[in-house]
């Protein structure tokens, strides 16, 4: 571990792995690769995807519509989910073999009912930021180590958007596994080099 730098665990929460209600393929696999990588790190922040019931992320809150569809909403193009991570129910705890006792910090986002947030930084306005960037900074850590789930979703825009905010960006990709929507896994890999993103 260098100086300055942050572990950065996203979403590794039941409802993201095998027999959770948003499975990503593989997903309980990265939790041995996360618990061994963060033993190295002094600092680690984790996020934890959080929704109201009515969320208006989820296909059931749009009738007529299929959850892995498309809508255009105020703020842009939003994919329907199943429901999944509610607030306070098991599918929104983490794994339960997650094991960092030193994690610092947990960031939770998708609260607010009206708008989606995959990143760790802004909600999906792009705007709207979770306060976890001036955390970063007032702390003095200047390097962002991502990993965990969903590689190509919430994996993708907190990278996106740490690099785009002045910070050095690393996502370990044994450490992350992606849904993998219409390309989504290979477009992520391509804005990654695209961005200066570096995938280890
Ligand atoms: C995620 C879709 C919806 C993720 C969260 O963690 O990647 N994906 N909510
Ligand atoms: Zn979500």
């Amino acid at each position: 571990m260098r100086d300055g730098e942050v572990l950065l665990v996203t979403d590794v929460q039941n409802d993201f792995c095998p027999g959770g209600r948003l499975a990503v393929p593989g997903g309980d696999e990265v939790v041995p690769v996360i618990n061994r990588l963060a033993s190295r790190f002094r600092h680690v922040v984790l996020t934890q995807d959080w929704h109201p019931e009515d969320h208006t992320s989820f296909a059931s809150s749009h009738p007529g519509k299929a959850p892995f569809s498309e809508i255009e909403m105020p703020y842009g193009p939003q994919t329907l989910w199943p429901d999944h991570c509610t607030w306070e129910s098991e599918g929104a705890a983490f794994h339960a073999d997650l094991d960092i006792p030193q994690a610092q910090l947990v960031i939770r986002k998708g609260y607010h009912k009206e708008i989606d947030s995959y990143s760790a930084f802004f909600e999906n306005d792009r705007t709207t930021p979770t306060g976890l960037s001036g955390y970063l900074r007032e702390r003095g850590l200047t390097r962002i180590v991502c990993v965990g789930l969903a590689f190509d979703y919430c994996v993708r825009y907190s990278a996106e958007d740490a690099v785009a905010h002045g910070f050095d960006t690393i996502v370990i990709e044994e450490a992350c596994r992606a849904i993998d929507l219409a390309g989504s896994a290979a477009a992520t890999k391509a804005s990654f080099r695209d961005r200066g993103i570096k995938l280890r």
